[in-house]
């Protein structure tokens, strides 16, 4: 046996050891020792940290280096030349300088979207931004596609929109709650992953806990599997995007019976007696009482009442996940489960009132020591104003020059003429792929940086191998975590893989900026430098974290609990004249005058049910008669380590699992493991069928990730083989205050889909190794 030894790294999904032998094979993967859950996700990146997907060297477009941004439209359909390092950067100068000379700042796209990889310093769309403000900025994003709604609409209710902290904590519920409400579930799955690392995975733990102490949970999903089992949930299938009016039922039996908590209403809401007057349908004639909303969401009115009653008698906690508010008129789910807490009037009590997101990943659900500083990168200043709502960023490219309402104002479009998009996955976060592909060949040239032949490489101009966090040395310290853990080099860099931040460096160096980008520090400097900034503040905090030396040598760092952190709107019950609410009333807004004043109808002053334009209760249900759901994945994060291990055991005839009910597989004689088309009007993908129970009617559900994978790049639109939903799904804004992206509103039809194309998913780029120039 060759001697072997171990190093630590880290990941969204967790801490552990890489176990290599002395000429760096990696043998093993070792969970941390500290973490009573580790997930099988470790497995995943160290199986494809020398996959022949790593990207080797620099590759230019080659229409790119004849013809440059005239060649535009080839772009995802051309071949790649292999370039050495110093000719790339060459380009990349030459090309941001002619940009910016001709177009100016405005013209440079660098908001980059994406979950690139844990690690505080190595923060690939940081690195970036701090390089593209430093020459003179670029047109930024805004929100995200996590939760985009629930953050436009937050701070007209409560004030804020710190949307991840809006969680009452499982030791609260399992101290104090009775029922637990959960619109949406709380799947298990997404609890391996938290943004910036996961150090421990406690959530199971808590979940035996309260399985033991005899919390009863109910599931309002679509999907029975959307709360761990060994909860016992009692499953109500909802139809999907409908949940605003299921809450609207319940809330409306509380009045009907004179439930509702009158004197919280009073003591703490702002504007209850208008939305009263829409509840009981005195103005429309509506009243959105029980039946009225059986008839929306298919579950019984009989069941909504009984919900409603209990929910008065015992200790509420209402939970709504992020999914459902990835939808069209997302922000009414969020505003009304508000609502609906505030009605039952236990918000800031121990179990009680409501929470937003509970465990969509693995931290919000645990209670941790407040403030706790993180070591950070300064971005610097951007001296460009301009953004783009994150999901709408295909209008943006398509409309140089056009105009969005957005948040009660107007945004104008720049003119943008180039893309450099690092550590984010556009053909996986972004909506109607086949529009995308057009907006992604509007601009002139697209810089990627990536570890991996994956879609945005292939998608890109010039597209620069980076590393990933194995070959680097980084600080896990995430927002949601209560450590601080070592992200130690465990290999070389792969071929000619260079740190993201790195690349930048040398740019800034042509550039003429090169000292005020690195200030003089290279990687180890730089993370010395953030953790001292960190530990100065914690000192101050009252914390006692180590040197950096120190830490750097035990490798972790647990912050200990300084005094209890305090309850979800605890604070604002106990003293709501003291904690008054940051909104115009100080109290929450269940009628927002300020959004009064914008006069949108897709998002109006009081939460509303409002009807999808895709949904099964819906005209368009004639044509498309599914309603398609694609969640998170359970083996991979979102599009990364689609081509490790674990994705590529969970896919069937190499392509993404899709699953559908029985009944609506056999009416359309659809077997199990039969390949199929999923459609509509914007598109199709091919996926394996996987036939389930647990799925309410006419909902089918495939997870998101599949590397994007057309038929035919050259042509638009073209059938996708892999498995990707978004080729389907609906590119337009949640409503107007948010412009979110709203994943979750699409309708499809599906049919079996015999002789399937081959999948090239993970096949790489079509690449000219001849000399530029040579005869062909
Ligand atoms: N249909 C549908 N679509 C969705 C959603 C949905 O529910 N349904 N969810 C949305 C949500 S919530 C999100 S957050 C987005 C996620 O969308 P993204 O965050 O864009 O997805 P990732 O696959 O995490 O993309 C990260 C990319 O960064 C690369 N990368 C990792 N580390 C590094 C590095 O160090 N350097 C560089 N240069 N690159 C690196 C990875 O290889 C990968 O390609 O998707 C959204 N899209
Ligand atoms: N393993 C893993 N975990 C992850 C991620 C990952 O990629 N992999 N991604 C992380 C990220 S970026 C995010 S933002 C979070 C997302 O967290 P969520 O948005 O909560 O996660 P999803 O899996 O998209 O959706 C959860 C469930 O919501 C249900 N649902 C969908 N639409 C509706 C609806 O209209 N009504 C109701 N009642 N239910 C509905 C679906 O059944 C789905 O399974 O997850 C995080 N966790
Ligand atoms: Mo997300």
């Amino acid at each position: 046996m060759p001697s072997t030894k171990i190093i630590q790294t880290a990941s969204h999904w967790g801490v552990y050891g890489v176990e290599i032998t002395e000429a760096g094979d990696i043998v093993g993967v070792h969970p941390f020792s500290e973490d009573p859950s580790p997930t099988p996700l470790m497995r995943s990146l160290p199986d494809m940290v020398r996959s022949p997907l790593r990207i080797d060297q620099p590759y230019v477009r080659k229409g790119y280096l004849r013809k440059r941004g005239q060649s535009r439209s080839e772009r995802g359909a051309d071949q790649f030349v292999p370039v050495g390092w110093d000719e790339a950067l060459s380009l990349i100068v030459d090309g941001l300088e002619q940009i910016k000379g001709e177009h100016g700042n405005e013209a440079i796209y660098g908001g980059s979207y994406g979950w690139a990889s844990a690690g505080r310093f190595h923060h690939s769309p940081s690195v970036l931004k701090r390089f593209l403000g430093l020459y003179g900025g670029y047109v930024d994003k805004r929100g995200n596609h996590s939760f985009g709604a629930a953050m436009a609409i937050m701070p007209y209710v409560i004030g804020d929109a710190g949307i991840t902290d809006m969680v009452v904590p499982w030791s609260s519920i399992v101290e104090s709650s009775g029922l637990v409400v959960m619109f949406g579930g709380a799947a298990t799955k997404n609890m391996q992953i938290e943004a910036g690392g996961a150090a421990l995975h406690e959530n199971p733990d808590w979940i035996d806990r309260a399985a033991a102490k005899g919390v009863r949970f109910v599931n309002i999903s679509p999907t029975r599997s959307d709360v761990a089992q060994k909860l016992a949930a009692e499953w109500l299938p909802i139809r999907p995007n409908t949940d605003t009016a299921m809450m609207l039922g319940l809330a409306h039996v509380l009045v009907e019976r004179g439930l509702h908590n009158r004197e919280f209403l009073a003591k703490y809401c702002e504007g209850y007696a208008v939305f009263e007057r829409y509840l009981l349908g005195q103005d429309d004639g509506t009243p959105k009482n029980a039946e009225w909303a059986a008839s929306i969401v298919g579950i019984s009115a009989q069941k909504i009442e009984d919900l409603a009653l209990e929910m008065v008698r015992t200790r509420t906690l209402i939970t709504t996940s992020w999914s459902i508010q990835r939808a069209q008129h997302g922000e009414q789910p969020i505003w009304m489960t508000a609502v609906l807490a505030a009605m039952l009037g236990q918000i800031g009590l121990p179990g009680g009132g409501f929470s937003i997101g509970f465990g969509a990943v693995s931290g919000n659900t645990v209670s941790r020591p407040d403030r706790i500083p993180r070591p950070t990168l300064p971005l610097g200043a951007n001296p460009v104003k301009a953004f783009i709502p994150v999901g709408r960023v295909a209008d943006l490219l398509l409309n140089p020059g056009g105009k969005l309402e957005y948040n009660g104002g107007v945004i104008d479009f720049p003119d943008i003429r180039m893309i450099y998009s690092v550590g984010g996955n556009p053909f996986h976060h972004n909506m109607n792929l086949n529009r995308f592909v057009q907006a992604w060949r509007r601009p002139e040239m697209v810089v990627v940086h990536e570890p991996w032949w994956n879609p945005p490489s292939k998608y890109a101009d010039i597209v620069l191998p980076a590393t990933t966090t194995m070959e680097r040395n980084d600080i896990l310290a995430a927002d949601l975590q209560r450590h601080y853990v070592a992200m130690r080099k465990v290999i070389d860099p792969v071929g000619g893989a260079r740190n993201d931040f790195d690349v930048f460096a040398e740019l800034s160096d042509r550039l003429g900026f090169g000292a005020a980008y690195t200030e003089g520090r290279d990687e180890m400097g730089w993370l010395r430098h953030m953790y001292n900034g960190a530990l100065e503040k914690a000192v101050e905090l009252g914390y006692g974290p180590p040197s950096f030396d120190e830490f750097w040598e035990m490798g972790h760092y647990e912050f200990p609990m300084l005094r209890e952190p305090n309850l979800f709107l605890a604070d604002f019950r106990r003293d709501p004249v003291a904690n008054r609410l940051p909104t115009p009333s100080g109290k929450i807004e269940i009628f927002s005058e300020r959004i009064a004043s914008y006069g949108y109808d897709d998002c109006p002053p009081h939460p509303r049910w409002i009807e999808p334009v895709e949904w099964l209760g819906g005209p368009l249900a004639k044509r498309f008669p599914l309603h398609l759901l694609s969640n998170q994945p359970s083996v991979r994060l979102h599009s990364q380590m689609n081509a490790g291990v674990l994705s590529r055991e969970a896919e069937r005839g190499g392509r993404e699992p899709v699953f559908l009910s029985v009944s609506d597989a056999t009416r359309r004689g659809i077997n199990e493991g039969d390949c199929v088309r999923v459609f509509n009007e914007r598109g199709g993908f091919l996926a394996t069928v996987v036939i389930v129970s647990g799925l309410a009617p006419g909902v089918v559900q495939i997870a998101t990730g599949a590397w994007y994978d057309p038929e035919d790049p050259a042509v638009t639109p073209s059938l996708e083989k892999h498995g990707n939903p978004n080729v389907v799904t609906l590119d337009l804004g949640s409503s107007r205050l948010s412009q979110a992206p709203m994943a979750q509103t699409v309708l499809v039809e599906v049919e079996r889909y015999d002789r399937p194309p081959q999948v090239s998913a993970f096949n790489l780029p079509d690449i000219d190794r001849r000399p530029v120039g040579s005869t062909h």
